[in-house]
């Protein structure tokens, strides 16, 4: 209740009432502002004193941890992810409602071909950046995209909780808790996996049912299933380390993926099975852009790709490699030149262009790459 009186609060003061869908902006997405001879180096300053090129991307927003923002900018961070449910739906997916449900069906389309992939990384950057660009243009959002650091918290004891009392799962102003305990069946949970905690819809916060519904493919409300043991042990700074370790982009992204089981820990997975769990929307590897608290999530792990190309920018600009194909690691590797594309949601775009945060397409920068 007292995050829906802050959300009305907010409204009143004119952010709710942005959110109609005739005030979607035309064609200014990301991508729309393509342009040509930027110089090689990624530095949005031309290198032809003669005739510099536009600048492209200036004042990029500054992405945070959540706990460095303060209460207005939380609640006006989740007032716009609201806004988004208000927007018309520009994707062709039976079942989606409003803008929002684009994001998670574009997801869903894609999920076969997106992971354990070279550009499993940089589809993730471009897909968060356009749910930014989004909440920022479309919803008049002022911040950037928040981050949820979950190696700050990540404890040695399997069997803490303490990773999940943390402001990010605030039940006020925040992303809402853990979900009532349900029994899965051995359908649903094929992996047997243990120490489920929840599965059912989310607990108070900004997406708790009543003030938040996700439509596709069906609707239903956003679910949590913490497993505290997955949570610890796949979000520990050891292997952030680890990752940001590696010596080129094609290792990179093979650690940060690791491999599926849960018998070997990965960053990716964290946040997905650690909140999401067996019956959570973040455990569902399609559905998981249901649950908001997924771009917290893949924020970080962009971030940390960031500072793994901040210790050698000029080759981590123009580095990719990883296979094409899931799993094909002996097969065709994915080059510069190679073209993502989110559907309707962006232009297609090239892993190059995707490298540079502050280039032609991507406009953000982190606030500190350390936390
Ligand atoms: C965590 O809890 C499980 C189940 O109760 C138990 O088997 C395990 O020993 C505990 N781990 C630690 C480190 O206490
Ligand atoms: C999970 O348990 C079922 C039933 O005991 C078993 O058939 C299946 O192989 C197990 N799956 C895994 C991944 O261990
Ligand atoms: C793709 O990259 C991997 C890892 O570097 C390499 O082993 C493999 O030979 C490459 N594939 C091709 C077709 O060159
Ligand atoms: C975007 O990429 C997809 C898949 O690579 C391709 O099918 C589609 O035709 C491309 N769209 C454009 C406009 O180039
Ligand atoms: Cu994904």
């Amino acid at each position: 209740m007292h995050l829906g009186k802050v959300l009305l609060s907010f409204g009143a003061l004119g952010l709710g009432a942005l959110a109609s869908p005739d005030s979607r902006g035309s064609g200014s997405g990301i991508g729309s502002s393509h342009g040509h001879g930027s110089s090689g180096d990624g530095s949005p300053h031309g290198s032809d004193g003669g005739n510099p090129d536009p600048i492209k991307c200036q004042d990029p927003p500054l992405r945070k941890e959540w706990r460095q923002l303060n209460d207005f900018e939380k609640a006006e961070y989740l007032g716009a992810v609201h806004c988004l449910t208000s927007l018309k739906p520009i994707s062709p997916f039976k079942g989606v409602v409003n803008h929002y449900d684009d994001f998670q069906a574009t997801h869903a389309d894609q999920t076969p071909y997106i992971h354990w992939v070279g550009f499993f990384i940089l589809w993730h950057r471009y897909f968060v950046a356009t749910y930014e660009k989004a909440l920022r243009e479309e919803c008049q959002y002022q911040g950037a995209q928040p981050y949820w650091n979950w190696a700050l918290d990540a404890s040695k004891d399997e069997n803490s909780t303490a990773i999940f009392e943390t402001e990010i799962f605030s039940k006020t102003l925040g992303f809402g808790g853990n979900g009532k305990y349900e029994e899965a069946t051995a359908e649903q949970n094929p992996f047997n996996l243990t120490g489920r905690t929840g599965g059912g819809c989310v607990e108070g916060g900004a997406f708790a049912p009543g003030l938040f519904t996700r439509n596709y493919p069906t609707p239903d409300c956003v679910r949590r299933d913490f497993i505290p043991w997955i949570m610890n042990s796949f979000a520990q700074q050891s292997l952030v380390d680890h990752v940001q370790a590696q010596d080129d982009y094609t290792s990179f992204a093979r650690a940060i993926e690791n491999i599926p089981s849960f018998s070997e820990p990965n960053i990716h997975g964290s946040g997905h099975f650690g909140a999401g769990g067996v019956l959570g929307t973040l455990g569902n590897s399609a559905q998981s852009p249901g649950d908001p608290l997924f771009f917290m999530h893949h924020t970080n792990l962009d971030r940390i790709l960031w500072g793994w190309q901040l210790k050698d920018l000029p080759t981590r600009f123009h580095q990719v490699g990883g296979p094409i194909v899931p799993f094909d690691y002996g097969g065709k590797n994915v080059t510069l030149d190679f073209e993502v594309n989110i559907g309707t949601l962006a232009p297609n775009v090239t892993l190059e262009q995707l490298l540079n945060p502050q280039g032609d397409i991507l406009c953000y920068g982190y606030a500190n790459v350390e936390h």
